[in-house]
């Protein structure tokens, strides 16, 4: 794997979709990144902790353990750490506003790149609902689509309220839709319109577990990808370019995560039937 070099230096870190708590976590291969590389700012982009895995059993190793201590040791050596809660880990929404150990809990945020873009920071779930009725939303305007990002929330609070899982409609979709690449392009079309509407110059999100880095109708679409499936993050260098840093898997490291991936799939479909 890599060299023992000095850890590289990146201006702005984005991580998303680590799912601590789930064997599908490829916490190993966190920690190899987090050796290797630094960052002035590191964003975590929710789904970290996957609080619903967790309730219904605890699996925490001591790799999960310490990917926790070596972010919160980034922070002590003088990174700023901003958290943006996701689906999975919501329990954190209830805390934004708040700083935890020196991590600041936040819903949303904005990025300034290093060349002057301003960047919404954002999940993603909360346009689950937007993508699915895309079409209605773009003809009825404004007030539905902000209704519907509202729903969408309540939906999942009370499904999770009554002992549901978290309805996924990106993991649906992905089994439902056999051209799971028009789930995806209308995904980010939904959120390079998202960023439009809060006069951003782009955005940076997670949630669908597909890095990308894109020009949209002249916004920036950012997905950091995830570290269960692909190993892939964000890195942000001083002059403001932004690259996709993909961590290697091994074999037996893809196996397990495709296990993984198939277990959540069957849970979706289990959930959404
Ligand atoms: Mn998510």
């Amino acid at each position: 794997m890599k060299h023992e070099t000095e850890p590289k230096r990146y201006r702005t870190i984005f991580l998303s979709d680590i799912h601590l708590g789930t064997r599908g976590c490829q916490a190993e291969l966190l920690l190899d990144f987090l050796k290797h590389n630094e960052a002035d700012t590191i964003y975590l982009i929710g789904d970290i902790i996957d609080g619903w895995r967790l309730k219904s059993g605890w699996y925490w190793p001591q790799a999960h353990n310490d990917v926790v201590q070596k972010l919160l040791r980034q922070v002590r050596k003088g990174s700023r750490m901003l958290y943006v809660p996701g689906n999975h880990d919501e329990f954190a929404r209830d805390f934004a506003g708040t700083v935890f150990g020196g991590v600041e809990v936040v819903n949303h945020a904005y990025h300034v790149t290093g060349d002057g873009k301003r960047l919404l920071v954002v999940h993603g779930d909360q346009f689950d609902m937007v993508v699915q009725h895309a079409r209605w939303l773009a003809w009825l305007g404004d007030w539905a689509y902000s209704v519907a990002l509202w729903s969408n929330i309540w939906v999942n609070r009370a499904r999770h309220a009554m002992g549901y899982h978290y309805w996924s409609l990106s993991a649906w979709a992905k089994l439902k839709v056999k051209n799971a690449v028009n789930f995806i392009s209308a995904y980010e079309t939904t959120l390079a319109e998202a960023a439009r509407r809060q006069q951003a110059d782009g955005v940076v999100c997670g949630h669908i577990h597909h890095a990308a880095i894109r020009e949209m109708n002249g916004i920036l679409y950012v997905n950091t990808g995830d570290f269960v499936e692909s190993c892939t993050a964000i890195g942000e260098h001083p002059d403001g370019r932004l690259e996709i840093i993909h961590w290697q898997l091994t074999a037996e490291q893809r196996r397990l995560a495709e296990a993984a991936a198939e277990e959540r799939a069957q849970a979706v479909t289990k959930a959404a039937a």
